[in-house]
């Protein structure tokens, strides 16, 4: 399988992270896709190879003009003022608030695109993000070209950034990106799946009023774990969506049974969509060592996930998500990858 990849990627690399109140070392760092890619070379599982510029119109169809500008110029204006540090959101409208007049304080503007204050903007983010949306979309490409399967490779991840907002140490959502070059490119019916422990709220966000895009998620039960407002199995889609969005929320600390009957219940569903394309919103934060989350998956469950996904028989693009045990990432990616191609 061909693999998409970036060093842009290194210039995103925020320092720290708030939690519990106190600024932690960022889980979400260069070093994982490091890891990744070093994996993926060893198993010699195919070529890796830059990405196309396929320019801005793709990511125009996911994501709104005002919050592509604000991701575009922010970091310059912040510089622009003395600034040097990461950029860290400290005030957010919520209920009542107007979201309609874009405030000219900048910490304002971040609060009105973010909704955590674990995602540092730093030198590079916009550059990475980009980088790792034309990886997604040169993956996409190359699928819709004939290839069986493709992997984008990138960093920062995707799956919580929405049409115009930012969190979970996500700017640009990839999957979607990509899900929609599908669409365009003529697919009536695309799936996206998210394996990460953590609910892919961005995403469901995007695809909620749609149904020619199945947006599933099998993921922490958000009463406990991140990102916590959304991800319930009520959850099913609005309007023309409805019956299009499927959770499947388990209590932190699930057994791997439990896993995997999710994941056969979305199998199932992809089938019944009649699905002509697959993209997989692939993190790897399921592993039983993975610092911050709180599931049991290992080597062969990985391997067990890439075959049962094989099985569907479907043109699958693989998007790189969260992981965050960086000594393991690399192998429990490529377990996956490895089970796919059989
Ligand atoms: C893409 C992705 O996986 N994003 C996850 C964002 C999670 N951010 C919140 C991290 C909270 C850390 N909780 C640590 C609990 C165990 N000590
Ligand atoms: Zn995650």
């Amino acid at each position: 399988m061909r693999c998409f990849h970036s060093p842009l990627h290194r210039g995103h690399a925020g320092t720290h992270e708030i939690y519990r109140g106190e600024l932690v070392p960022c889980f979400e760092k260069p070093e994982r896709a490091d890891f990744v890619l070093q994996a993926f070379q060893r198993a010699g599982l195919g070529e890796v190879s830059a990405p196309e510029d396929h320019g801005l119109a793709p990511i125009e169809r996911i994501h709104a003009p005002r919050y592509l500008a604000f991701l575009a110029r922010v970091w310059d204006a912040w510089a622009a003022q003395g600034g040097t540090r990461d950029l860290l959101p400290a005030v957010w409208p919520t209920r009542g608030f107007r979201d309609d007049i874009e405030p000219d304080n900048l910490v304002a503007q971040l609060g009105l695109y973010s909704f955590d204050s674990g995602s540092p903007i730093t030198a590079g983010t916009w550059t990475a993000a980009l980088a790792g949306a034309h990886c997604a979309l040169t993956a996409q490409a190359a699928v819709a070209q004939g290839a069986r399967a493709a992997f984008s490779l990138a960093r920062p991840p995707g799956h919580h950034a929405g049409t115009d907002f930012y969190g979970g140490y996500c700017f640009l959502n990839h999957a979607a990106i990509a899900a929609q070059a599908f669409v365009d490119g003529g697919a009536a019916r695309v799936a996206l799946l998210d394996v990460d422990y953590h609910h892919g709220n961005g995403t469901q966000q995007i695809f909620y009023q749609r149904s020619d895009v199945l947006f599933q998620s099998i993921h922490g039960d958000p009463r406990t774990e991140y990102p916590f407002y959304l991800g319930h199995a009520d959850e099913t889609g609005a309007g023309t969506g409805l019956g299009f969005n499927a959770n499947y929320p388990l209590p932190a600390g699930s057994d791997n049974t439990r896993w995997f009957e999710a994941l056969e219940a979305a199998c199932r569903r992809i089938v019944a969509h009649g699905a002509e394309a697959l993209v997989v919103s692939l993190g790897v934060d399921t592993f039983e060592g993975d610092p911050i989350s709180r599931f049991h998956l290992r080597t062969p469950e990985f391997k067990r996930l890439g075959a049962r996904l094989a099985a569907l028989g479907l043109p699958t693009v693989f998007v790189l998500e969260g992981g965050y045990a960086v000594a393991e990432i690399g192998d429990n990616v490529v377990s996956v990858l490895a089970g796919f191609e059989g």
